[in-house]
């Protein structure tokens, strides 16, 4: 069955989405650690990052970085918080935080 996140790439369900090109998509969390807390997705659907080819995680990470520089321009947080979890959906994914102070946080 298709990830929740394959169904936001395919346009199945919504999301608002912020970046995207032929391999990533980045869109907002719905459950956001803080305003503005964006996920960045590869469009193909594995479950670890070890399991992607190195060029797409080396891709990852550099669609990453543009759409962090992004954030921070628009958002003018004092840094982009990076953090691979997976927990509830398995499909790689990199969540984009931007934090002012620690503070920002609710855990
Ligand atoms: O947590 C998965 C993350 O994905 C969590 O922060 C919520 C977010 N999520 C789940 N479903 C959606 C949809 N439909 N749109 C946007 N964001 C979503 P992790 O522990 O990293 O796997």
């Amino acid at each position: 069955m298709a990830s929740i996140f394959t169904k936001i790439i395919n346009r199945e369900i919504p999301a608002h989405i912020v970046a995207e090109d032929d391999n990533y998509i980045a869109f907002l969390d719905i459950m956001p650690l803080v305003k503005g807390h964006v996920l960045v997705v590869p469009k193909v659907e594995v479950d670890y990052i070890f399991d992607l080819e190195d060029e797409i995680l080396a891709g990852l990470h550099l669609f990453s970085k543009k759409v962090a520089k992004a954030m921070d321009k628009t958002i003018k947080c004092t840094r982009v918080g990076v953090a691979v979890i997976g927990l509830e959906v398995p499909h790689v994914h990199v969540h984009l935080v931007p934090l002012r102070s620690m503070d920002d946080i609710n855990f």
